[in-house]
């Protein structure tokens, strides 16, 4: 559990959290259907003409570049009969037409080539660290002619139609040259960046220099020498182009509209050693590549930004600037891809580099940029903003001076007219959706792909979308794709759907369609998990903002490379949850009634992807485990999301009955004497530390601007009852008779707890009643213990399935108590005592699916009877420990605010009265 949790750490749990939201849909549809289909049934007669006439293959891919040659070899090697159909002269596709100056791969060479051949991987080698187009081209040639992949692949021949036959179940696709062929399956491999983007700007049809695109880049030399060159776009194909080119133009004057971060990516010779050692190690290099966030061997810090100093930081980012990688600035902290802060530490870093390289304040100035770090993919360079140093190079700023038109003779802007000989057009690609629309792919009902996605993109899984039987999408939009290693993301795609076909085959499965409601709920889940992060707070090609028209939303997914693995992974294992598949046969198969399925549809998505995904771990309940293994695999903290930085944090220890305990202050910037909450973490007195609530101990702290002081009692069954009550009073005594040393306001204590820690925190403020103790001012009761039974209904609704169990609840208390009576003892089963008067105001939390929800709320039912002030929420769709998890479910942030603002305004009433 452990280890898989850490796994998930990196770009935080939370983002991962909502991809199990589609789970929701495969309860509240029929989403594994066996139908079946009586086409093959009926005579030739009725076979459609372009049947009868055309060419035939099991499937069809379009496309020659990495994904359709993996593709045509995996197909034929699973013994399908395919045919690739390209549209250029040759194969490569990306790689093919992007070969303007300075091309290169952003992923390091050694890892961005195909990793299913040993043979392959062993005979190729590669000479820099980021290798140049023609180098990756020859790449793909060697390994079109080693697999012998050539004859099954039609070049110059562009697809100009697909359409959907429901009649025969068949896929038409039609070339240019107006012949039909049929396929059972289709499969665009068409790229994501292949669809060129040439804004409509006024005059471009006059320009009489030469004018490129550098994602159509001609064969030929372009011959820059002493030519005015200007170049519009300043994004990766810009950044790489711009120092080439300088080198060579007479004046190259670049048109730039929005600055852009670029780190320098240090490229060399590669060694033999390098080279040696990685393909010895590949095997294991391959495993970290799969399970990773980006697809490469690396991940990102567990450490926030904000734990550092502004020193520390600059040590570290300036190590990962020298380290030359990809993600290497990114994976400094955990948090850049999240907080605003973080991101503007190391956004910080890049600019002040800028403005240590380039020689001119103005020019310096304007290539600063301003949007959040990481949210366009980053840039390497070489040499880049040096270039803006060199006499023949000039900048112009379109944000202050927009083209207003391409003249003749060059451009113009709204301050000024530019004389070129060569308009470099570095503006990019309509991305991801952009190569698949311009198909004309029509599905089922006569509905184009197009007037599908008209207003949105849906797809399930970014492999399939809905009305459109047996075609497969490769690194499609809505996943990882190009927020990836493409390689990577390219061979996990084949390979999820060489085995969907082979199960189809095995099951005599004719068709396979994804359901409208997975991909809603898939849909969902990727805009949510964008939304997480700060990636959908710009305006990029990402978002389909560079296109005018496009719908503006996030186009890939972004949990992941690893978890998306595992989410398809998942789904071809319970048979193609999300799809219908439609059978030549009678079989019918049904669904199985396992946990996930039975699971209420009133549970709340994010709540069940925590599940779910805890589940995915497979590890054995923890009730079958002893103590010290359950204590070591419980760790819950990435559900908590990135701690938040609080005033000052000291760990100490106090004298306590059975030796010393270890408290953890969280004190808020600023002067005291400060309200403080003595807080319990629960984990049913056998599990759970300091650890397990840290972030939500900050976040009270700074919602409530008051100390929280975290308290390690001692666990069982080391230590049985009452040795976690003894502790957990002696500190709530030791806060208030020390409350000048740490400045604290005596008069303003409350208690507080989750779970066990609810428990304690009431049985403590019934202990200070008794004893007369410390005045509690507050008892928050996080969905608390109360009783020693296990005969409530909430307790019979939510016995399994909901993160604690009956069998855990039963463990916890075996593990707590000395005996059986123990249990009818007020202090530890606080629903039994016979007096609850006098205690101070409680707010109780109780969560919907949790079997202590009906104890919480009957205990807060006698506290009130009793006459005690009683708020009492209960949050219906939530989970027990909901309140550690604010990372990864939404409500536990909100839970926790709600805390906070009970406390404040406590804490504020008892200051003024
Ligand atoms: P990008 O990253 O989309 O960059 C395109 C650049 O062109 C970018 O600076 C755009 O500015 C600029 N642009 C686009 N349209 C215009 C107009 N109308 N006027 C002025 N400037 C414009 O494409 P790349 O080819 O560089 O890189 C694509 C991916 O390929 C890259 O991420 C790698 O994965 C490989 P904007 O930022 O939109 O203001």
């Amino acid at each position: 559990m452990l280890q898989l949790l850490k796994s998930l750490t990196l770009f935080a749990i939370g983002l991962q959290l909502a991809l199990y939201d589609l789970l929701q849909v495969y309860e509240s549809s029929i989403y594994r259907k066996v139908i079946t289909f009586s086409y093959i049934t009926r005579g030739q007669s009725t076979m459609p003409f372009a049947e009868q006439h055309s060419k035939k293959y099991d499937a069809i891919v379009i496309g020659a570049g990495f994904s359709g040659l993996y593709m045509l070899y995996r197909l034929r090697e699973a013994g399908f009969s395919v045919q690739v159909y390209e549209a250029a002269p040759d194969i490569g596709g990306t790689w093919y037409f992007n070969r303007y100056p300075g091309a290169r791969c952003d992923i390091e060479s050694i890892y961005y080539n195909y990793t299913f051949s040993e043979e392959l991987l062993n005979e190729w080698e590669w000479s820099s660290k980021y290798a140049e187009q023609h180098e990756i081209l020859n790449y793909i040639n060697f390994v079109a002619d080693k697999l012998d992949l050539r004859k099954d692949i039609q070049l110059q021949t562009r697809v100009t139609s697909a359409e959907y036959n429901e009649e025969n179940q068949k896929w038409e696709i039609e070339l240019e040259n107006g012949s039909i062929v049929i396929a059972t399956y289709f499969i665009p491999a068409v790229g994501v960046l292949s669809a060129s983007n040439i804004p409509n700007i006024k005059g471009i049809d006059q320009f009489k220099g030469a004018l490129y695109h550098t994602g159509e880049w001609p064969h030929e030399k372009v011959d820059f020498k002493g030519k005015r060159v200007g170049v519009i776009g300043t994004g990766s194909s810009g950044i790489q182009a711009i120092p080439v080119i300088a080198q060579e133009a007479g004046h190259l004057t670049v048109f730039q509209r929005t600055p852009q971060y670029s780190s320098p990516a240090h490229n060399h010779p590669l060694d033999s050693e390098t080279i040696h050692k990685t393909k010895e190690n590949f095997n294991e290099i391959r495993e970290t590549m799969y399970t990773s966030m980006h697809g490469v061997p690396s991940s990102a810090s567990t450490r926030a930004a904000v734990q550092d100093t502004p020193e520390e930081r600059e040590r570290i980012y300036e190590k990962a600037w020298q380290e030359g990688g990809l993600f290497s600035l990114l994976y400094t902290y955990s948090d850049i891809a999240f907080s605003p802060e973080a991101n503007e530490t190391v956004a910080q870093f890049i600019r002040s580099k800028i403005n240590k390289t380039v020689h001119d304040p103005e020019t310096a100035k304007k290539l600063m940029p301003n949007f959040y770090y990481g949210t366009k993919r980053p840039i390497l360079n070489t040499d880049y903003f040096e270039t803006y140093n060199r006499e023949n190079v000039s900048l112009i700023d379109l944000r202050t001076a927009p083209i207003e038109e391409i003249t003749p003779s060059g451009l113009r802007t709204s301050d000024l007219a530019y004389d070129l000989d060569i308009l470099v057009f570095a503006t990019g690609f309509d991305a991801l959706t952009g190569p698949l629309l311009k198909l004309n792919i029509q599905g089922k009902n006569g509905v184009t792909l197009n007037e599908k996605w008209a207003d949105g993109t849906q797809t399930y899984l970014g492999i399939a979308t809905s009305g459109f039987p047996n075609m497969f999408m490769i690194t499609g939009p809505q996943s990882p794709s190009v927020l990836s290693n493409m390689i990577v993301s390219i061979e996990q795609h084949v390979d999820w759907i060489i085995d969907c076909l082979a199960y189809l085959k095995e099951h005599e499965v004719e068709a396979i369609e994804a359901n409208a409601e997975a991909e809603q709920m898939w849909a969902k889940q990727c805009k949510a998990i964008a939304d997480m992060t700060l990636l959908s707070k710009t305006d990029s090609w990402y978002m389909g903002a560079n296109i005018e028209g496009k719908p503006r939303e996030f186009l890939a997914f972004a949990g992941g490379v690893g978890p998306y693995r595992q989410i398809c992974d998942q789904v071809a294992s319970k048979g193609y949850e999300g799809f219908t598949l439609l059978s030549a046969s009678q079989q019918t198969e049904d669904r199985k009634g396992d946990k996930t399925m039975s699971r209420n549809a009133n549970l709340d998505p994010q709540a069940r992807f925590v599940l779910e995904q805890l589940e995915a771990l497979g590890g054995p309940p923890m009730e079958t485990l002893p103590p010290e293994e359950a204590r070591a695999g419980a760790n819950f903290s990435p559900l908590a999301g990135p701690p938040e930085k609080v005033g000052h944090v000291t760990n100490k220890t106090i004298t306590g009955p059975g030796g010393e305990i270890p408290v953890r202050i969280y004190s808020p910037e600023g002067e005291g004497p400060f309200p403080a909450l003595v807080y319990y973490h629960g984990g049913g007195w056998v599990i759970g530390d300091l650890e397990t609530v840290d972030v939500p101990c900050r976040r009270i702290a700074n919602q409530t601007n008051c100390i929280v002081v975290s308290v390690d009692y001692r666990l069982a069954p080391e230590h049985k009852f009452p040795a976690a009550i003894e502790d957990a009073y002696a500190a709530a005594k030791w806060v208030a008779n020390d409350a000048d040393s740490i400045q604290v306001d005596p008069n303003r204590i409350a208690v507080g707890g989750d779970s066990a820690g609810g428990n304690l925190a009431t049985v403590v403020a019934m202990m200070a009643r008794d004893k007369s103790g410390p005045a509690i001012v507050r008892q928050i009761l996080l969905y608390p213990v109360t009783n020693h039974t296990f005969d409530t209904n909430s307790y019979e609704e939510n016995d399994d399935g909901y993160f604690l169990t009956t069998a855990m609840m039963k463990w916890f208390w075996n593990h707590y108590l000395r005996d059986e009576k123990d249990g009818e003892n007020p202090y530890a089963s606080p629903l039994l005592a016979d007096d609850l008067s006098g205690l101070p105001p409680a707010f109780v939390i109780t969560a919907g699916f949790d079997p202590l929800r009906d104890e919480g709320e009957a205990y807060a039912e006698r506290l009130k009877a009793a006459g005690v002030p009683v708020e009492k929420t209960r949050y219906d769709s939530m989970i027990h420990g909901f309140c550690w998890m604010p990372g990864a479910i939404e409500q536990g942030k909100n839970a926790l605010d709600h805390v906070a603002s009970t406390l404040k305004r406590t804490f504020d009433f008892v200051e003024t009265t």
